[in-house]
């Protein structure tokens, strides 16, 4: 079997990791540019300076027949101070992007939140402030009414999950909060919402397209097959995966899922309390989405664990130093024979098919599943002009051979981003960590393709991979 015909095969990036320009243009401040100064040690300035280079690199997707792009829109770009007075210069640079992306046969698929909170409302909360609800809810609205014409696919938000975890448990994003189980569980569920109104305003609205969510879906497994273990991985699960698959396709919360929760949230000192007229709308929208984006790159081992939280995150690609335990959850274990990045990332496909299927038998009623992200960093070597990435290029493929086998099983997935279509910043791990197909000199921002940009231009003209 081959990838089916209509299969769409695209590149993903995202504004923040790409754009450069992050203080020009008119565009508002966003609460990574002061986190990062203060860091001294990363910045999104020029990252890949896409607000310039961005018909080189579709006009590079056109050579290599990558037919679909993931682009962010940064909601400070258009929106300044999150609500009120609009940047007409940002609202006019997408509209730039988009025609070129239709020029070029490339069609454009829109994240309108993708970790980038304008720096007002972050400051005044960001999502565990209701007012930030709205403002997105209106920004999403707008974006609706602009870009209509321009965009058919559309997502609310990327990662709900990694958001809050990464804002309120690892501290690895502004505010830079560590261990507030609570905090988290809150941000998730209010994102969730907004996400919900977006829905709700797409669809009421009556614009053409579609519409959908991304969640990061990494399957957790007992590290050893006993019930403590199981336990373990169901509660981890339970926080990263499930709740946020409940809120996405039943609108709200089983009692499996409300009962872990509320004890992880009283283990910290919190509760968990959903205002049932927000479940309500979150119910409705959940029966209109079309698609859910999934990104996955990773799978986790959990060990039960009954010691303190104890996160240390590995953003320099020194291998073995990651550490994950939470306090009432478990530990993130490396497994025997199976192979990690540099940053400990376990290289473990057999999650995306496990994950896939796990979501077809679990809410049936799911319409369609994009794989919206999957890649490999690496640090990569640039010798002569040669970029020789084989690592990444047999990371795409087993996870490529094992998405035809969930399709041949019944499941629906209609396409699959590479991320990152070229080498973009990368959040809490700087410019040393590249996922691009094609290789950016981030000195001149020239462009050149790596093995993986042949690799995967072979897969799209042959609908199929290297068995
Ligand atoms: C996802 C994000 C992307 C991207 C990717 C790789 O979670 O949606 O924005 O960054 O992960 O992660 P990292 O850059 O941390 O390695």
């Amino acid at each position: 079997m081959k990838f089916p015909n209509d299969f769409v095969f695209g590149g993903a990036t995202a504004a923040y990791q790409c754009e450069g320009e992050t203080r020009t243009h008119g565009k508002g401040k966003v609460a990574w540019d002061d986190f990062l100064a203060a860091q001294g040690r990363l910045s999104g300035d020029p990252a890949s300076d896409f607000y310039h280079q961005y018909p080189v690199d579709l006009d590079l997707c056109r050579k290599f027949h990558i037919k679909a792009i993931r682009i962010s829109i940064a909601w400070s770009r258009i929106f300044p101070e999150g609500t009120g007075s609009i940047n007409q210069e940002g609202v006019d640079f997408y509209h730039r992007v988009f025609q070129e992306c239709h020029k070029n046969g490339v069609e454009p698929y829109v994240t309108l939140h993708h970790f980038d909170t304008p720096d007002t409302l972050h400051k005044a909360g960001d999502f565990l402030n209701k007012d930030t609800v709205e403002a997105y809810a209106a920004y999403a609205k707008f974006c609706f009414e602009e870009y209509h014409q321009e965009v058919k696919y559309w997502f609310t938000f990327n990662e709900v999950w990694p958001v809050a975890t990464n804002q309120y448990i690892e501290g690895t994003f502004p505010p830079g909060i560590k261990y507030d189980i609570p905090k988290a569980i809150l941000s998730m569920h209010y994102m969730m919402l907004a996400h919900a109104k977006a829905v709700l305003a797409f669809k009421e609205g009556g614009y053409p397209g579609q519409i959908g969510v991304i969640h990061s879906l990494e399957t957790k497994y007992p590290y050893e097959d006993n019930e403590e273990d199981r336990l373990a991985a169901k509660k981890e699960d339970i926080l990263a995966n499930q709740f946020v698959l409940d809120a996405t396709f039943l609108g709200t919360y089983t009692d499996e899922t409300l009962a872990v929760i509320r004890d992880l949230a009283a283990l910290n000192g919190g509760d968990f309390n959903p205002d049932p007229a927000d479940l309500a709308i979150m119910k409705k929208a959940a029966s209109m989405i079309d698609y859910l984006g999934m990104n996955h790159y990773q799978s986790h081992f959990i060990k039960s664990y009954d010691g303190e939280n104890d996160i240390f995150h590995n953003g320099t690609g020194e291998k073995g130093t990651n550490r994950f335990r939470l306090k009432g959850i478990g530990e993130r274990m490396f497994k025997e024979g199976i192979e990690t990045t540099d940053w400990d990332w376990l290289i473990y496909p057999q999650g995306m098919y496990d994950m896939i299927m796990r979501i077809k038998k679990q809410y049936p009623m799911y319409k369609a599943i994009y794989i919206t992200e999957n890649g490999m960093g690496y640090k990569d070597t640039f010798e002569d002009g040669f970029i020789d990435d084989t690592p990444r290029c047999d990371y795409i493929n087993k996870h490529l051979k094992v998405l035809k086998q969930a399709i041949a099983d019944g499941a629906h997935v209609k396409g699959y981003f590479v991320w990152s279509l070229m080498d973009v910043f990368s959040w809490s791990n700087g410019y040393n960590k590249r996922y691009g197909l094609f290789y950016v000199d981030f000195e001149t921002q020239k462009r050149y393709p790596k093995c993986s940009a042949y690799y995967y231009k072979m897969v799209i003209d042959r609908k199929d991979v290297i068995e």
